[in-house]
């Protein structure tokens, strides 16, 4: 039956209504339905194109997965060349890059559009009359291979574009690549499915990007970040590269939100600084900042040299991966009792630190790897976090190597090493040594916990002089320190007399505390600041806590039964309630929880903050719990989303962000005008 104009007008008005939603989703990050929402209208479409077969079109969102073909993937051949960039390590590389390009133009002051760096796979796709045509890879630069199928299942790779004033002939380049979250997701469902894991976002994008069947690319999280053209006829495009960048926003190809412009060599690095302050914030990896001439006409004047542009320079961040050798493996106790097999290692410089030992986690972990000592390996340092071996060079393996044994015994109180099983029956991946207070390296654990920052904040008691007060057998307990004296203290090593006072002092200012912290303070496993704050909110006293059931504990918001049987087996045990009365024997006191915050109006309620820059006579953490009391939300990274930005003395880039997004910005005074009203 042929199909009436009604459905052909309900079907073209549901295809124009999806691809809305996915360039409001995808290109301008600002989603105007939910997932569901969406899910439900390409159902309906799916629906009425299932009855009427002969109005589907290849452009229809429904038809982003293809069958799986036959054979291998086609070559294809790039007539623009897909170059590859130059690269520059520090500020020298960058000035030589803007004289060379100062000095073949003739001129000052050079305009360049700015972006970061992906570490992704370039992708080719090729739009004929604005319909997708072609997706191809790089390959050597001149002979790629055809992905059209699998690029097509890329959603924010659009199958057709958007308007009307793009050239008739358009090749836009750009980056596919995994976010960190999508990563996270996919080695989350691979090690459910106890398949192996991805070693990086990157080899992960490229696996995906070349499977043979488009229905499992389509599983996997791709996305793409336009950046640059190759073929382009019946048509012209903007003078300037950033402008260029605008128009492909506009024909629904998406473009990375950090793209910028900076001027001269000043400029360049203040963008590199920039950037690399907030690189751990980014929602995906990247590995550098590119610098391009901006305006098209004098790229054509500088041209290129063998494959790369002389009109870009990628600037790299320093190496977050590098290989290096095991000396040996240790295991570590920490405060728990988790014990934690760390590499030691050759040291080697990665992304900006000499690092001499890395984490294998557990031992599973040591399994997974096959890793044993005197190996080359990898090594991944990401922001913060500690430096993990990702992987093991086996080709570099020295004939007899041995495997790494995991311990039976804790090494240092010789405890049996358990690998506790849970309700569902499955055993831990972590072993626990089960010595408790008994195992002086968890009570050291225990003590630098007490003494941290976010715990009770003992300024000036650091990792070492804990280690010489358990050895010395000083102190046995957290508790122990508020009875410690000058003359101990000041016998340690390197330890002058008006050290020791300021430690006595920060021991003493300790005292006065919150029973949220305080609980915080014990270690209990699985026990975080928010955990503690809640069981304190709860409980309100220590009388309560130390006579808590499992069933007070699980009817807590977020508490489960892994957490309370935590929680039990440390009240449950002598030692420990003998600390915590101690401890308030010895003048650890706090507010009573009741007046804490509870009666605090909510009067920042859904406003977004971000911190920057140092306060006086307050700390960011304080502000950001005075903030939260009031119903905010506090995040590490400026965007449009962004209500207000406090800015201190020194304030980091954020500021310069927060100016440039037009966000309205604080001082320390209207902050404090803002939490009292
Ligand atoms: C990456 N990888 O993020 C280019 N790239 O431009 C950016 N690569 C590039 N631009 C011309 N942002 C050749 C390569």
């Amino acid at each position: 039956m042929a199909a009436s104009k009604k459905i052909k007008t309900e079907i073209a008005k549901l295809r124009a209504s999806l691809d809305d939603h996915s360039y409001r989703y995808h290109v301008l990050d600002d989603p105007q339905i939910t997932d569901a929402a969406y899910d439900r209208l390409m159902r309906e479409l799916e629906a009425l194109e299932a009855d009427h077969p002969d109005l589907v079109t290849p452009q229809s969102p429904t038809q982003r997965v293809g069958a799986k073909p036959d054979g291998p993937f086609d070559e294809v051949r790039h007539e623009v060349p897909m170059l590859s960039l130059s690269n520059a390590f520090d500020e020298e590389g960058v000035a030589d890059f803007d004289r060379r390009v100062r000095e073949t133009l003739e001129i000052e002051n050079v305009q360049y559009a700015v972006e970061p760096k992906l570490d992704g796979l370039a992708l080719s796709l090729l739009y004929v009359d604005g319909v997708l045509e072609r997706g191809a890879t790089r390959g050597d630069g001149v002979t790629g291979e055809d992905v059209t199928l699998n690029a097509r299942t890329i959603r924010s790779v659009p199958l057709q574009l958007r308007g009307k004033d793009f050239p008739s002939v358009l090749e836009v380049r750009g980056e596919v690549f995994i976010s960190r979250a999508g990563f996270a997701a996919l080695n989350e469902g691979q090690r459910k499915l106890d398949e192996k894991l991805y070693v990086n976002p990157r080899n992960a994008a490229a696996g995906s990007l070349r499977q043979i069947d488009p229905a499992e690319t389509a599983k996997r999280p791709l996305e793409i970040f336009c950046y640059a053209t190759g073929r382009v006829e019946g048509g012209k495009l903007p003078d300037s590269h950033a402008a260029t960048l605008k128009a492909f926003q506009k024909w629904g190809l998406r473009v990375c939100p950090e793209s910028t412009t900076a001027k001269g060599v000043k400029g360049l690095m203040k963008a590199y600084a920039s950037l690399g302050d907030r690189r751990d914030d980014l929602p995906y990896e990247i590995d550098g900042i590119v610098y391009k001439v901006d305006s098209r006409r004098r790229q054509e004047n500088l041209g290129t040299i063998s494959r790369a542009p002389r009109w870009a320079l990628a600037h790299k961040f320093p190496a977050q991966e590098e290989s290096t050798r095991i000396e040996s493996i240790e295991v570590q106790v920490g405060r728990t009792g988790a014990i934690t097999p760390v590499a030691r290692l050759d040291p080697v410089f990665v992304g900006g630190v000499t690092v001499s030992n890395a984490t294998l986690h557990n031992r599973d972990e040591i399994e997974r790897l096959d890793v044993r000592v005197g190996d080359t390996v990898v090594i991944r340092r990401a922001g913060d976090v500690i430096p993990e071996v990702v992987s093991v060079v086996k080709a570099d393996r020295k004939k007899g190597a041995r495997k790494f044994k995991f311990p039976a015994k804790c090494p240092v109180c010789k405890s049996p090493v358990e690998f506790p099983v849970n309700e569902k029956d499955e055993a831990s991946v972590v072993g626990y040594c089960t010595g408790g207070v008994t195992c002086e390296a968890q009570r050291k654990e225990g003590i630098k916990h007490f003494a941290s920052r976010r715990a009770m904040d003992i300024e000036g008691l650091g990792d070492k002089i804990v280690e010489q007060l358990v050895d010395g057998e000083h102190i046995k307990t957290a508790a122990d320190l508020y009875i410690l004296d000058l003359e101990t203290l000041s016998g340690l090593d390197r330890m002058a007399e008006k050290s020791a006072r300021n430690v006595l002092k920060a021991i003493d200012k300790s005292r006065d505390t919150t029973f949220g912290r305080f609980l915080f303070s014990l270690g209990i496993r699985n026990v975080g600041e928010t955990t503690a704050e809640t069981i304190a909110s709860q409980l309100g006293t220590v009388e309560a806590f130390k006579a808590v059931t499992a069933e007070v504990l699980e009817a807590m918001p977020d508490v489960g039964p892994v957490v309370a049987a935590s929680v039990l087996s440390f009240v449950g045990s002598k030692p420990n309630v003998k600390m915590i009365d101690e401890l308030v024997k010895r003048g650890v006191t706090w507010p009573d929880v009741g007046m804490l915050d509870a009666d605090v109006e909510k009067t920042l309620d859904g406003k977004t903050f971000v911190l920057t820059g140092t306060l006086t006579g307050m700390s960011r953490d304080d502000a950001k719990k005075a903030l939260v009391a009031r119903g905010a939300k506090v995040t590490g990274s400026v965007s449009k989303k962004t209500d207000f930005v406090v800015v201190g003395a020194d304030p980091g880039s954020k500021a310069t962000k927060a100016e440039d997004l037009g966000v309205a910005i604080l001082d320390q005074a209207a902050l404090e005008a803002l939490i009292e009203s």
